[in-house]
This record gives structure tokens, sequence and C-alpha cells, in this order.
């Protein structure tokens, strides 16, 4: 097709070339560094355990009911196919333990096994994305009480350790299949809607079933192991065991890598300067991209200030090896084919403007006090023709250019959603 594409790329290049950034070689990095997409988007996080599953429980909660969801595995395999068309570059997927692959009977959680997910590995083989996984300690009714792994009732305690435990085994197994270490998330719903008198205990409590469950040693080249911390969730308003205080002192007395939510923390507060002030100390990174609204953690990725300056940062630092890259927003209002196609665009364009920053020019101002040219560089970026670089590269990697996607999600969904009633 030559609607200009390539010509407004050459003249954008000359651009950027002006400022010393090389193109080329941004567009190279672009297409090597992966970002674990979420599967849970495409049915509102309910799973397929059971039929009609539901989001419940548990601090988080899918707001939506836009007809059309995926209702089975094959179906939210047949939307992960479309979206990810839809998207440039190199993908991973990341997993639930929920969406196991239990044919009709149903599996308890301290039950899954390896050969539940031996068809997710089959279809990341042929697709040719690695997987990342994620123990799934909500919408359960052991979970109802809202304290999972700090439960002080052991009964209820030992079966989610039970439940990570497993969730290891078989991310150790995916590791193992794919050649390729899958990410373990950790993330628990623990807390208190109200003022909570036994902080000091559900806290040591949680450390103890953490060290119970890391002291199973599996190879690194099979499995990453990463806790991930919250602010607050809906009824944990007071209290929350696992939080990012918590967490941090974990992972650097036991040398796990953090996942940081960018909904889970304060508005105001900034999960980009967290990178280079964890880097120095920390094993890794994992993130969570998400964008909080008021109270909502997990509206879908747009590209804003915030995302850009997140990977600026890790790019600033060259540490694309100790930073994983992933989302998690999950909205049942909107076509979730478009949504997860939005939100992943979002996190690659602000990736793609950070690989163009002249960061050496901005050092310069710095170091010649010009802190003026320094400001008024960042908006000058603002308005270079960065889109026609982005375009470019969709293009090249054989994906839709910017005004081109949204009218394949309306006739997938016309042909394929609006055919499923639910
Ligand atoms: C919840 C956490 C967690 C979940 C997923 C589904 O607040 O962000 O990561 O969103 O595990
Ligand atoms: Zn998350």
């Amino acid at each position: 097709m030559n609607d200009g594409i390539e010509e407004k790329f050459e003249s954008a290049k000359k651009y950027y070339a002006d400022y010393g950034v090389d193109v080329d070689k941004a567009l190279e990095k672009l297409k090597e560094i992966p970002i674990s997409v979420h599967c849970w988007q495409g049915d509102d996080c309910g799973g397929f355990e059971k039929p009609d599953a539901e989001l419940s429980g548990g601090g988080i909660l899918a707001t939506g009911n836009k007809p059309g969801k995926a209702r089975n595995l094959s179906e939210l395999k047949a939307d992960i196919k479309k979206a990810f068309s839809l998207i440039p570059g190199k993908k991973r997927l990341g997993i639930h333990a929920m969406y196991g692959d239990f044919g009709s009977k149903f599996v308890d959680r301290d039950k899954i096994e390896s050969n539940h997910f031996d068809s997710w590995i089959e279809w990341a083989k042929k697709e040719k994305v690695n997987l990342d996984f994620h123990p799934t300690l909500f919408s359960h009714e052991l979970a109802n009480d809202g304290f999972t792994l700090s439960a002080k009732d052991k009964n209820i305690r030992n079966f989610w350790i039970e439940h990570v435990k497993r969730s290891r085994e078989i991310s150790n197994y995916i590791g193992k299949e794919l050649g390729a270490s899958c990410v373990m998330n950790l993330w628990i719903p623990d807390g208190s809607k109200d003022l909570t008198a036994s902080r000091l205990e559900h806290r040591q409590i949680l450390a103890g079933a953490l060290d119970e469950i890391f002291s199973v040693k599996y190879p690194e080249k099979n499995i990453i192991d990463a806790v991930e911390s919250k602010l607050f969730g809906i009824a944990s308003e007071s209290y929350v065991v696992g939080s990012y205080d918590f967490y941090l002192a974990y992972v650097l007395k036991n040398d796990k890598f953090m996942t940081l939510d960018t909904g889970h923390f304060h508005p105001t507060e900034k999960v980009s300067d967290k990178i280079s002030a964890l880097i120095p100390f920390i094993k890794g990174i994992n993130l969570h991209l998400s964008r909080g609204v008021r109270w909502d953690s997990d509206h879908v990725t747009t590209l804003s200030e915030e995302l850009i300056a997140i990977m600026q940062e890790i790019n600033r630092a060259d540490a694309f090896d100790k930073v994983y890259i992933g989302s998690d927003f999950f909205d049942g209002s909107i076509n979730r084919i478009g949504a997860w196609v939005i939100g992943e665009r979002a996190i690659l364009k602000s990736l793609l403007y950070a690989l163009l920053e002249p960061t050496d020019l901005l050092k310069k101002y710095e170091e010649e006090n010009r802190l003026f040219a320094r400001l008024g560089f960042f908006e000058q970026l603002k308005t270079m023709p960065f889109g026609d670089i982005w375009n470019y590269y969709c293009r090249q990697m054989g994906t839709d250019a910017e005004n081109e996607w949204i009218d394949e999600v309306i006739k997938y969904e016309r042909e394929v959603l609006e055919n499923r009633n639910n």
C-alpha cells in the first residue's frame, strides 16, 4: 500500500538524526524487547474452572458487561490471536492458574498440576511466545475471609501454600518446556476493610509462608519468582498485609523480583522514580502496567507521561535485562480485544518514545546547568514526528498502522464477538 508511510518515515528519521538519534537502531532494539500480555483482559478475570465463572472477592473488581467475552479457552485463544496480530513485536503471554485446561471436571486450587497447562504450552510453541504464570488466590471460598497466605487459620493457610507451591512447580515445568524462564508473579488479596489490631501477626505469618514456599529451589533458567504489593483494594482499604514496604524488605533480603503494578500506589507517587531507586540493590523488577483512575487500579494503559517516564528510566539505565515489562488491566465495558490492543500498543509506543530520546544531549544540558534547555527539549520531543516512526514500525512488523487497526477490531466484533450470546 502506498500511503506515504515510508516517505514520512524517511523524513522523520532525519529529524531525529539531527539530535544524534539512530532511529534504525532504536527500532531494532524495540523488536527484541518482549512484552508480557496478560490473558485475563479477555474474560474480565473470570477464568474457566467452572462454567460462568466470575471474578469475585479478594479486593479486585472487573466492571462492565459488554457482550462478547470469551466463554471458554478456545474462544480466549482466538481472541488473543486476534489481539496479537494487531500488536507489533515480541510478545509473551501471562496466564493465571484459573485458566488451566481442566476439561469438564472441577480441579480445586490445591490440586492443580503441570499437565493442566500442557495445552497452553503447545499453544505457546505454535505461536512462538513464552509464558508467564500467576497463582490465583481470589475468587474462591477460602479467600472470602480476607486472608490467604497470611491467614491465622492453619487449614486456610496451608491450602494456599499448597496452591502456590504447585504454581511454582508448574512455572518451572513451563519454563523447562519452552526453554525460557517463566516469571511467576504472586499477588495475594490479604488485608482488612477496617482498623486492624493483628498487623504484625499477619505479616509474620506471610513471611513464614513465603519462606516455606520458596524453600523449594528451581533453576532460574526455568522460573523467576516475583511478589506484587498493593496500596489498598476493595475491602482491604485499611490494611494490606503485602504492602510495598513489606515486600521490598522481603525481596531485598531474599533476592527475589519485585512486581510494581502501576495502579498500586498513591496517585501522586511515581513508579517511574522507583526504577532507578531499586536498580542498584534489587535482583529484578517485574512490571504490571496498568492505569490507575481514582480508586481503580486497572484501567487500560494509554500513552501517558508516566508510562513514557517508566520506559525512559529503564532505557536510561539500560536495564531491559533486569526489568520485565508486562501488563495488567481489565475493562469489561468496552470491546475487550480493542482494550488489549490499545493498552499494549500504548506500552510499545511509550517504549519507542523512550528509545528515541537523545539522552546524551539532555545530560549535557544538565552538566552545563542549562535547565531551561533540558525542559525545553523535553517539550520539543513531544512535537517531533514520533508517530511517523511508529506507523512505519507497525507496517514493517506486519501489523496495522495507527489508522487501520480500529476497523479490524470492528470487523472482528461483527463477525465473531456479536455471535457469542453471553
Ligand atoms: C490485583 C493485582 C493482580 C491481579 C491479577 C489478575 O490487584 O494487580 O496482579 O490484577 O493477578
Ligand atoms: Zn497486578
